[in-house]
């Protein structure tokens, strides 16, 4: 650990070394270092205690996936879907970028565990930094400083991570995972997936292929607690690709009609899930805060995250008023008139331009929220009953239905679909094949991927049953065909009641669906059985292109495709 700080220090040349204890002491000199620096603006004390804002360079607002590398011995080995490298010669390239890029700043050591202490299940990084912004976020995102030291003791293994911001230039940026080495190298960045190396580049790419030796799995999946008023407790975890929906359903608040029914968080975004002693399938939050969407967020969409967000929080590229509070599209009531934008520049109520940036951020730590599981920190982690999937879709793909088994519920999580959003750098709103939400995170070849998943099964007696949702279905006339967000615990109790064989199913050729008739929609405002009866309508013509649009994954990928996959696909075309 040492020998690898001396090293990093010796190419990156940094005036002074700081090695992070994660006290609050450290925490204030930090923040008030960043604040004397420009880098976090403090907000109304008042309005919101112990927050800050941030604004980023204006060329590194999201994840770049093109400038995101796995670089492993051969190209066959990350496959078609990823960047390869060649770790060699990406060493060499960055090593040239890093050489003496800290002169005059300070190099921040971070120990971080993803995943609770005492856990079989967490992992201990190392996140060297030139930073300031990402140590504070880190700190809210990860469990750091001595609580690390102490799980990595005298001989215990690390992640290695190492970033610098170099000048923020999109021409040197890059994102390159080694995972023959247990490393990841990250520069000219100072943006969340991109930087909190903790986050992407291990909990999903650098953990899914250790996963794949270990036989556990590492998925972009948020992961929730369902009581209902008897008190029977069910988990399930959701994969549902970047900005689509996994925060407001990890804490959603039930209907008035849901009297006694209760929602609870373990996660946001990852699951690291093993097979338990008894078969069932175990899953933890490696993070320890919430790295949420702040457009659309607000009091009736996500009364908790309102609230996860009330304090100790760092906005980033959200709009800003005079008064130090914070503004975005679709937070409660009318945009403030002191408004600056994301970019700092007074901001005109009416404007075409958004104030606050599609990919604007809070980093909130999770202790803040409400709906907290009190399981959260149980080392054993949770057992998962179901497993959904979902995209944002604007046709084709009904509101819910369960696949049949395993192997058909791989195939439909392999073939999901989704419409591109701010998360990442890109074409908004083209839907792209993005499998299991993984796309942009799965650290090795995705057919490979696919093969582990069906391998899973083997390891499971009890494994989770396995759904499909879209919040996301139009009407012809453009409108949203559910209601979505906390409503959602409507079809939250169909998959529940489903998992538990409480209720019957139709069978379609997509998978076991309800009818209209099972889904309680009593007390939705506005809302009609017609409606309903759209969202789940299975249109035949739309799923002929749609298993024909399929083809294009598999097509780039069949030189490694499980033939289940195939043969899944030949099921579902006699069906239709
Ligand atoms: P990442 O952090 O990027 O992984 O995103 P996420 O999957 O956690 O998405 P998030 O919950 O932050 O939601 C993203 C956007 O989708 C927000 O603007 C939400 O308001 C919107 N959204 C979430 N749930 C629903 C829903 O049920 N219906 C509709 N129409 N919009 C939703
Ligand atoms: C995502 O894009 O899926 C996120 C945000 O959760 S980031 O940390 O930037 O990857
Ligand atoms: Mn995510």
């Amino acid at each position: 650990m040492r020998k690898w700080v001396e090293e990093v220090a010796a190419l990156c040349r940094p005036a002074n070394i700081h090695w992070c204890n994660g006290s609050e002491e450290e925490k204030k000199a930090l923040t008030e270092l960043a604040v004397a620096a420009g880098i976090l603006i403090p907000l109304n004390p008042d309005k919101h205690p112990g927050c800050y804002y941030h604004r980023s360079h204006a060329n590194d607002v999201a994840r770049v996936e093109e400038r995101t590398f796995i670089c492993t011995k051969t190209a066959q080995e990350a496959g078609p879907t990823n960047n390869w490298a060649n770790p060699t010669e990406m060493y060499q390239k960055l090593n040239g970028l890093l050489n003496g890029a800290m002169a005059g700043r300070t190099l921040y050591v971070i120990p971080y565990l993803m995943g609770p202490p005492g856990s079989p299940l967490t992992k201990i990084g190392v996140e060297i930094t030139d930073s300031v912004y990402v140590v504070l976020s880190m700190r809210i995102m990860t469990r750091i400083g001595k609580v690390a030291w102490n799980e990595l003791g005298s001989n215990g293994v690390f992640t290695k991570g190492l970033h610098s911001m170099l000048d923020i230039n999109p021409e040197t940026r890059y994102i390159a995972h080694f995972p023959q080495d247990n490393a990841v190298i990250s520069t000219s960045s100072n943006y969340g997936g991109n930087v909190l190396l903790g986050k992407k580049c291990l909990a999903l790419r650098l953990a899914s292929y250790l996963g794949r030796d270990e036989g556990w799995m590492a998925e972009h999946m948020l992961i929730l607690g369902v009581e209902s008023p008897t008190g029977e407790k069910t988990y399930v975890a959701a994969a549902f690709p970047s900005a689509c929906g996994k925060t407001n359903f990890a804490m959603l608040t039930p209907p008035e009609h849901y009297k006694g029914w209760k929602v609870t968080t373990i996660g946001d975004d990852i699951a690291w899930m093993r097979p338990g002693p008894d078969g069932r399938l175990y899953a933890i939050n490696p993070e320890a805060g919430y790295f949420g969407v702040a457009p659309g967020t607000n009091c009736k969409t996500n009364l908790n995250a309102m609230l996860s967000l009330s304090r100790d929080t760092i906005f980033t590229n959200v709009a800003l008023t005079k008064s130090g509070e914070v503004w975005w599209e679709g937070k409660d009531g009318e945009p403030p008139a002191d408004l600056l934008d994301w970019h700092g520049k007074p901001w005109i109520a009416g404007s075409k331009e958004k104030a606050a940036h599609p990919n604007s951020r809070f980093a909130a730590p999770m202790k803040n929220n409400p709906v907290l599981d009190s399981e959260v920190s149980n080392p054993t982690g949770v057992p998962i009953s179901a497993i959904i999937f979902g995209g944002r879709r604007a046709t084709t793909m009904p509101l819910v239905f369960q696949a049949f088994n395993w192997v058909h519920g791989t195939y439909v999580g392999a073939t999901m679909g989704s419409e591109m959003t701010a998360a990442a750098a890109g074409k908004v709103g083209t839907v792209r094949r993005d499998p299991m939400a993984m796309l942009p995170f799965a650290g090795y070849n995705m057919g490979d991927y696919f093969t582990h998943w069906l391998r899973m099964r083997k390891l499971l007696k009890n494994p989770p049953k396995i759904f499909h949702v879209n919040w996301f279905r139009k009407s012809a006339e453009g409108e949203f065909l559910w209601p979505g967000y906390g409503e959602n615990m409507r079809v939250l109790k169909w998959i529940v009641d489903r998992c538990k064989g409480r209720v019957p199913a139709t069978e379609t050729p997509l998978g076991w669906m309800p009818e209209a008739k099972d889904i309680d929609i009593t007390g939705i405002p506005n809302y009609t059985k017609e409606k309903l009866e759209e969202a789940l309508s299975i249109d035949i013509e739309g799923w002929k292109t749609e298993v024909m649009l399929q083809d294009e994954l598999f097509m780039k990928l069949y030189a490694d495709l499980p033939k289940e996959l195939v043969y899944q696909r030949e099921l579902l075309i006699s069906r239709l």
